[in-house]
């Protein structure tokens, strides 16, 4: 089978926490990504380490004194050796690079006068050596990195003050590179701040009195990221016309569990809540009627006003960017619950799972960009997808992973099937061309690049890049368009 559209975006992703490093060079802060340690005995099919710490453990983090392993605060040293990674970005036929940048490095504490000139630099060095490698880029504002001192400071995302530092921030680096980067998520998987509000929003239950003022705080944390969000977008209009605002959400998709119509209202209020409602607001520009109900039935309660539910409505989306890695199924009453990116759900007997308990389905993928183009008729842009494998190198320093091909070259199949299907994506950068530290286990050892990194769940290695077989594939695969 031939991948049918030819002027299209092929590339990998990957997020500044995760694999830049260098946590404390020119004055950056310390990120909250970087202050969750490693846990060696991890439960792999749970998301709960993404909440397991308290702003104590944080805190204490700091100094270091327990001896515990920050695995992002060294991630696979692409702070310096980024040229490398390019290349082979490159080489493998890449024509985007979706990443992140540092708030922490640009501004530290959030509320300088000046950005730190070193790291806009470090930035430009980046994003030139893409374009002289013929890639574009897409760029993440926010990938699950608040700096620490923000939190601390202002208590995070839940503070209307912090709308403001991240203006500041946003629109310096648009002015900054708006002729380098074409490609804009002000937030990557904006979803998530309810779920996991220290890793979105930078807010942690302690400072609240009780569940439901924390739980209020982080729908108040959501929508000032939503105004946020909007108030970029029509800043980055009178910057230049160049620039293409998108949104970034883990979609959850699911299934109901069989066609007993209380499972498939079930399914259909969980789909609502957990995925349309996001899309709807920020590409519709205002809540939609069901999250009213939702909202009195949970005793939601959070400020909006009328200014910023206009800026909303006046500054939608270009373009809509999900990451899609699985999916689950939903009804009344879960029997036996997945494993999951962000959120679990209920186990299909149709779908096998990665160890950490993911369900692998491509077909669900192309349900997604067609219910997707269906509601809302703007294009579309994967922005990550790929399968989390623990992985050695063999004898011929390379790893032989045949499941990785399978999943890629099914999940493209079903995206050529959906072009086919007459909906309109644009692009696709897998999660990840090169191995990471994991979002959310911390692990090194759950690894889903092409290329190989040498370093292991502590750090400890040369940090040597190595090609695995999928990496030789997908540079055919971009050679001759063959799937
Ligand atoms: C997404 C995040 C990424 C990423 C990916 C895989 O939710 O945007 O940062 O890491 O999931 O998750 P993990 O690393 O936990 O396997």
């Amino acid at each position: 089978m031939k991948f049918v559209k030819k002027d299209f975006l092929w590339g990998g992703a990957t997020s500044a926490s995760q694999v830049e490093g260098a946590y404390d060079v020119d004055g950056k802060s310390l990120t909250i990504a970087e202050m969750r340690p490693f846990n060696p005995n991890l439960d792999r099919k749970s998301i709960g380490e993404l909440n397991a710490y308290t702003r104590e453990d944080y805190e204490k983090s700091i100094e270091n004194k327990d001896g515990l392993h920050y695995p992002k605060r060294f991630g696979v040293d692409q702070y310096n050796r980024y040229k490398e990674d390019i290349a082979l970005f490159k080489e493998a036929g890449m024509n985007i690079y979706r990443m992140s940048i540092a708030w922490s490095r640009i501004f530290p504490n959030g509320d300088e006068a000046e950005p730190n000139k070193n790291a806009i630099e470090f930035y430009r060095n980046v994003f030139t050596e893409c374009r002289n490698s013929g890639m574009e880029i897409m760029l993440t504002i926010q990938h699950y990195d608040v700096p620490y001192p923000i939190t601390k400071k202002y208590g995070g995302w839940s503070n209307k003050e912090v709308i403001d530092l991240y203006i500041k921030f946003a629109t310096v680096i648009m002015n900054e590179y708006k002729d380098l980067v074409k490609y804009w998520l002000p937030f990557n998987e904006i979803n998530i701040a309810t779920h996991s509000p220290i890793t979105g929003l930078g807010i942690f239950k302690e400072d609240f009195a009780t569940e439901q003022e924390y739980k209020n705080a982080a729908w108040q944390g959501l929508h000032n990221q939503f105004y946020a969000q909007a108030k970029v977008i029509e800043i980055a209009k009178s910057i230049s016309s160049n620039l293409k605002m998108g949104c970034m959400v883990a979609n959850i998709e699911t299934y109901y569990a069989d066609c007993n119509p209380v499972n498939v209202l079930e399914n259909l209020k969980y789909q609502q809540m957990e995925r349309d409602f996001y899309y709807d607001v920020m590409v519709k520009g205002k809540y939609p009627t069901y999250s009213k109900r939702y909202f009195e039935e949970n005793n939601v309660k959070f400020e909006t006003t009328p200014e910023e539910m206009e800026v909303i409505k006046n500054n939608p989306i270009h373009y809509i960017t999900f990451s899609y890695y699985m999916t689950s199924t939903m009804s009344k009453d879960i029997s036996e619950t997945s494993g999951g990116n962000l959120l679990m759900g209920g186990k299909n007997p149709f779908l096998k799972a990665t160890e950490w308990g993911w369900q692998i389905d491509p077909i669900g993928l192309r349900i997604t960009l067609n219910e997707l183009w269906d509601k809302y008729q703007i294009p579309l842009f994967i922005s990550e997808n790929g399968i989390g494998v623990v992985e050695t190198l063999n004898e011929n320093n390379t790893v032989e992973d045949d499941y990785r091909i399978d999943y890629l070259s099914e999940h493209f199949k079903q995206m050529n099937e959906a072009i086919i299907d007459g909906v309109d994506v644009f692009g696709y950068t897998m999660w990840t061309p090169i191995d990471v530290v994991s979002l959310s286990t911390n692990e090194m050892s759950k690894r889903y690049g092409l290329i190989f990194v040498d370093y292991d769940d502590y750090h400890k290695g040369t940090g040597d890049r190595f090609k695995k077989k999928s990496f030789s594939w997908f540079k055919k695969f971009r050679e001759t368009g063959e799937l």
